[in-house]
């Protein structure tokens, strides 16, 4: 059924109450195509290629994660339903170029993280675990044969992985970490426990960080070992689209085959965050993107005072102006980003400036948006607020803000400040609060 002609612009934009008097179900009305926020005609930039790599990631977006993201949001399921398309795609593994994958650059690849994010970051997120944090260490670190049997599968989506680095007393500083392999005989024994794992209780293979008596390594512990387990974590208000899960290790055996024969230390786990954070430097654009082109169109339509949109007041083209300007820089940022990737010449602190910048520009973005839309903006009718719950995740996961921020302090200084001096026992001890006796407290 053709929609009426008041239906026309985005259905985002139309309120239930519209699309009830219309008779016309939410599915049957176009969807939108996303035109992108590129105010300096950074597409000029762009190759034809990768042009081409975001308008068909874009559309995806728009016409197969759009009608279905609030849904998963709200019921905190992952659509898994999109995983064969996704595989379709070519967007697990899109910057391998063995096995069939495409061998994309690094503005392509991030391209498709952008529009992946503009999605949902829990998408992204899914993309990103299984590209950089599966396939890229099995790809680089791994054997022929670990190679041979887990590419190809990841690369469709047949088979689905996990990275387990954090523990739940060592997040921040994954130095710490306290699982352990015991070498026994031919194979090894993994003891310990991982947490906030992505896609921990999906996948068919993790990518384990343990210690061992050579210093860290990386394992790939399959489903289903005996001793392996994993369950999820509930009570999430971000990220609900994507599971999070912890993974427990208790004597869990595993062949002597299973190390990543090319890790040698936490250097190794740190490589392939280096992935994943540069993509989520462009997924923040992608995020930003999405709330400021909700802002900008609710802003137009929406009257307030002398039959005026709210767009009219200074107020309100402040913050879209502080949204567009952060974008832009955003874009420029990822833009060199992708540039020097592509050059061989970006180094670590570089993809930290990204992350933390373009994140925190999500961040705030989504925090105005949510102004501009007044009480629209605390609901799912619109994907401003689940944007904004999202970011809060993506601020916190692969290096916070502030790590990041001490990352680029030691590039600038060459001093590192992550480390506070030591504390004694016996210091640890007298600063233990007093037990309180009974009856005391008045
Ligand atoms: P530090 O002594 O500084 O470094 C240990 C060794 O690693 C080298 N290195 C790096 N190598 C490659 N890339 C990097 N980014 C590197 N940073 C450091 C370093 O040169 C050294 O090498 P070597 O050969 O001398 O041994 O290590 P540290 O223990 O002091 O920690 C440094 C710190 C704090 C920066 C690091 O541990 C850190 O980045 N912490 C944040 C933890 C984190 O980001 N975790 C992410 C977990 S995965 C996740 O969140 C997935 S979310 C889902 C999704 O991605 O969508
Ligand atoms: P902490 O390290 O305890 O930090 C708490 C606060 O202290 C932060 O504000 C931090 O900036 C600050 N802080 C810590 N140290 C310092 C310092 N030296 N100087 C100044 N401030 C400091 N991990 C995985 O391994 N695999 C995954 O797939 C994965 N997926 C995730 C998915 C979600 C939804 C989330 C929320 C997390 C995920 N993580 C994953 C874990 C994530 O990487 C960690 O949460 C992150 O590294 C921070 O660790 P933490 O939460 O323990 O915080």
């Amino acid at each position: 059924m053709a929609p009426p002609a008041v239906l026309s612009f985005p259905p985002r934009f139309v309120p239930a109450a519209l699309i009830s008097v219309c008779k016309v179900s939410k599915e049957d009305i176009p969807l939108s195509r996303f035109p992108g926020v590129d105010l300096l005609e950074l597409d000029s930039l762009l190759s034809e290629e990768e042009r081409l790599v975001r308008d068909t990631v874009r559309a995806f977006v728009d016409d197969k994660v759009k009608p279905i993201i609030e849904e998963c949001h709200r019921e905190g399921r992952t659509p898994l339903e999109l995983v064969p398309d996704l595989g379709a795609l070519n967007l697990f593994g899109a910057s391998l170029s063995e096995y069939g994958l495409p061998g994309l650059g690094g503005v392509a690849y991030g391209l498709i993280m952008q529009e992946l994010e503009r999605g949902d970051s829990g998408l992204r997120s899914f993309v990103s675990v299984q590209s950089s944090l599966v396939m890229y260490p099995i790809h680089t670190f791994g054997s022929q044969e670990q190679k041979d049997r887990w590419i190809p599968r990841l690369a469709t989506g047949e088979a689905i992985g996990c990275f387990g680095l954090t523990e739940p007393d060592f997040g921040s500083n994954p130095g710490g970490m306290r699982t352990y392999a015991r070498k026994v005989g031919n194979d090894w024994v993994l003891n310990g426990s991982k947490q906030w794992i992505t896609n921990g209780t999906l996948a068919d293979v993790a990518v384990v960080w343990a210690r061992t008596d050579d210093g860290v390594r990386g394992f790939l512990v399959e489903k289903g070992t005996p001793g392996f387990t994993s369950s999820d974590q509930h009570g999430k208000f971000s990220l609900r689209a994507s599971i999070t899960s912890e993974l427990g290790f208790h004597d869990c055996r595993i062949p002597g085959d299973a190390i990543l024969p090319g890790t040698t230390g936490l250097r190794n786990a740190l490589m392939c965050l280096n992935q994943a954070r540069y993509g989520i430097a462009w997924g923040g654009v992608g995020s930003a993107m999405e709330c400021y082109y909700t802002a900008v169109e609710y802003a137009k339509q929406r009257i307030q005072f002398n039959g005026q949109p709210i767009a009219c007041h200074q107020m309100v083209q402040e913050k879209l102006v502080w949204m567009a300007m952060e974008i832009s820089k955003g874009q420029l940022l990822c833009l060199q980003l992708g540039r020097l990737k592509d050059a061989g010449r970006l180094k670590h602190w570089h993809i930290s400036m990204g992350k933390r910048n373009n994140v925190w520009v999500a961040r705030e973005s989504a925090k105005l948006a949510r102004e501009i839309l007044g009480a629209n903006g605390i609901v799912d009718d619109y994907p401003v607020i689940r944007h904004m719950l999202n970011i809060e995740s993506v601020f916190t996961y692969e290096g916070t803000h502030d790590i990041h921020a001490l990352i680029i302090g030691e590039a600038i200084t060459g001093i590192p400040a992550f480390n506070a001096p030591e504390r004694h026992a016996a210091q640890q001890e007298e600063e233990k609060p007093a037990p309180a006796t009974v009856g005391s407290a008045r």
